[in-house]
């Protein structure tokens, strides 16, 4: 067997390579090969369904064969990368799977993000296409796609899925003038890297995660298999879709691997997403904590649409506060469930028969009895059981290196290939995870992640900036707001906050990384080597200092 060939990515060691594949974890199949069996297997029942769309499978099938067609005649070709910015709507499928049969990478983007992400994304992929829609939620996605070209010399073809009566502007292509003839087309090797997922964020080269359809099959198989999808189920999508937790935990990808129904909502509010949970009869679906919140309380102030097809509520992403978990069930008649994963590989599950105190206490545990954890302290020592320290993992779906990018593996991998997920846990005598926060710098905001040094980044670009940190302080609702300390370039021009947000959002950063206060300090603590101390920083918003 051959091992994937993509410049840039981290095979996993022979030995383990071997053992997952003689164990059938690595079961041999692709993406394309799983929807061509579902299509053989059952063409009449319904793969997708959004409010415009009812796709079979043998549709789904027929529309992704025959777009990767189209594509192959745009001279999209195997291995190259695709960046895909499309909102939670049918033809996400359609194209992933696209994409997947022709063996180009998808580069999964999200909606919110701007050109200050997306280029040096594209950048670091070398993308050679992207795919969005034209307008969605009244933003103007082709004119972003358009900027991000200009910047990025590789990026060849703009494809645009349009709505009705919406016509692409010149440079870009219809993807509906690409829906050829179906062709059988070569198509990638299960040991392949399948697509691009994007680590949370941050400076410079954007750390790409190659997984393969090898290693992700395995790990949408097994959470399917703990999340119990059958065919009878309906996952909705209510995250943006191009995230892990929604595509393959078990997600989009699961629900199609059991011939199940995968639903679309365009948005995640109570008042767009009940009403849909009512009228495609939905089973499953999965949220971060600020929107199991939202839902919660809709539901406890009495329901609008009929919720009873709703069996397993997923939230991950951020920690869930135990308060919110215990609500949860009750208010929406559902069983709760814990998700703690993360796109690098490693994901964990409160099982759905868990004693109430594991699923409302816990973050779970890992899917896989092939998946290895470790707690140690910063020193990579194991800590005492039951002790506190930071979660590092190697299994046969986490990766060993990110893409073409030496210096975060650097950081981020152990010598011997374990990744350190940045997180501080302590894990159970019952084997269950309880998560406490990061280690890193990473800001959460409400489950979106967003980098101290990025922000940062742009921060300092700011005239009256002489220096800025940024912090995550604890919020009620959002787990962590983003508080930025700013100092100021001249003491008689102090930043204020609206000044600050303002600057940022014209920078072409998204919205959730705006930051929620900015407190402007003359001096910043330090530590014994005279760097900046954002533990001290986090004790004077503790301390009471405020922002403007
Ligand atoms: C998921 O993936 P990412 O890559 O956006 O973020 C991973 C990080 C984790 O390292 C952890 O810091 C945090 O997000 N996280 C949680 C959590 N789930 C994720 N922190 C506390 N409690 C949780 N339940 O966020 C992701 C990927 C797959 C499935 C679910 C979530």
């Amino acid at each position: 067997m051959t091992e994937p060939v993509l410049p840039g990515f981290t095979p996993w060691p022979a030995d383990l390579a071997q053992r997952y594949r003689s164990q059938n974890l690595w079961a041999g199949a692709t993406f394309g090969d799983v929807l061509a069996a579902r299509a053989a297997a059952a063409p009449d029942r319904i793969a997708v369904l959004d409010t415009d769309n009812r796709w079979t499978y043998a549709e789904l099938h027929h529309r992704s064969r025959s777009l990767a067609t189209g594509l192959a005649r745009l001279e999209i070709k195997q291995g190259d990368r695709v960046l895909v910015q499309l909102p939670n709507r049918a033809e996400f499928v359609e194209v992933i799977f696209a994409l997947f049969e022709l063996g180009a990478l998808p580069v999964f983007c999200l909606p919110a993000h701007r050109a200050a992400e997306l280029v040096p994304i594209a950048r670091a992929a070398a993308a050679t296409a992207m795919i969005t829609s034209a307008t969605h939620q009244r933003f103007d996605y082709a004119a972003l796609a358009e900027s991000v070209r200009a910047e990025v010399p590789s990026l060849r073809e703009i494809l645009l899925v349009l709505d009705e009566g919406q016509k692409a502007p010149d440079g870009a292509n219809d993807i509906a003038e690409f829906r050829d003839e179906p062709t059988d087309l070569t198509g990638p090797k299960s040991g392949d890297v399948a697509f691009l997922q994007l680590s949370g964020g941050s400076t410079g080269i954007p750390k790409l995660i190659a997984r393969t359809h090898d290693d992700y099959l395995y790990s949408v198989r097994r959470s399917a298999e703990i999340c119990e999808l059958d065919s009878d189920t309906v996952y909705l999508a209510t995250l943006p879709v191009a995230h892990n937790f929604p595509m393959s935990s078990p997600g989009i990808l699961g629900a199609l691997w059991v011939g199940g129904a995968v639903a679309m909502t365009p948005d995640p509010t109570p008042a767009t997403a009940f009403p849909l949970i009512e009228q495609f009869g939905v089973t499953i679906t999965g949220l971060v904590p600020p929107l199991a919140r939202l839902w919660t309380e809709r539901a406890e102030a009495g329901r609008t649409s009929d919720l009873s097809s709703l069996r397993v509520l997923q939230v991950g992403g951020a920690r869930c506060q135990d308060e919110l978990a215990r609500r949860i069930g009750p208010a929406l008649g559902v069983t709760l469930q814990q998700v703690f994963g993360m796109a690098e590989g490693l994901v964990c599950y409160t099982r759905l028969d868990d004693p109430i105190d594991v699923v409302v206490s816990t973050q779970g545990r890992p899917m896989s009895e092939f998946d290895q954890i470790a707690v140690v302290d910063d020193n990579g020592a194991e800590v005492a059981p039951g002790a506190q320290g930071n979660l590092i993992t190697q299994g046969p779906y986490t990766i060993r290196g990110y893409y073409d990018n030496p210096e975060a593996d650097a950081r981020s991998f152990t010598a011997d290939g374990w990744y350190r997920t940045g997180d501080i846990v302590s894990v159970r005598p019952d084997g269950n995870l309880v998560v406490a926060g990061r280690a890193g710098d990473w800001v959460n905001r409400g489950g979106e992640k967003v980098s101290a040094e990025e922000l940062e980044a742009h921060l300092l670009e700011h005239p009256d900036v002489r220096d800025a940190v940024i912090v995550g302080t604890p919020d009620p609702i959002l787990g962590q707001r983003i508080c930025a300390f700013v100092q100021p370039a001249d003491p008689a021009q102090r930043p204020t906050l609206t000044a600050v947000r303002k600057f940022v959002r014209e920078r072409g950063v998204a919205a959730w990384k705006m930051p929620d206060a900015v407190v402007v300090v003359d001096q910043f603590p330090e530590t014994g080597v005279g760097k900046t101390s954002r533990k001290e920083l986090r004790k004077l918003l503790a301390d009471g200092a405020h922002g403007n």
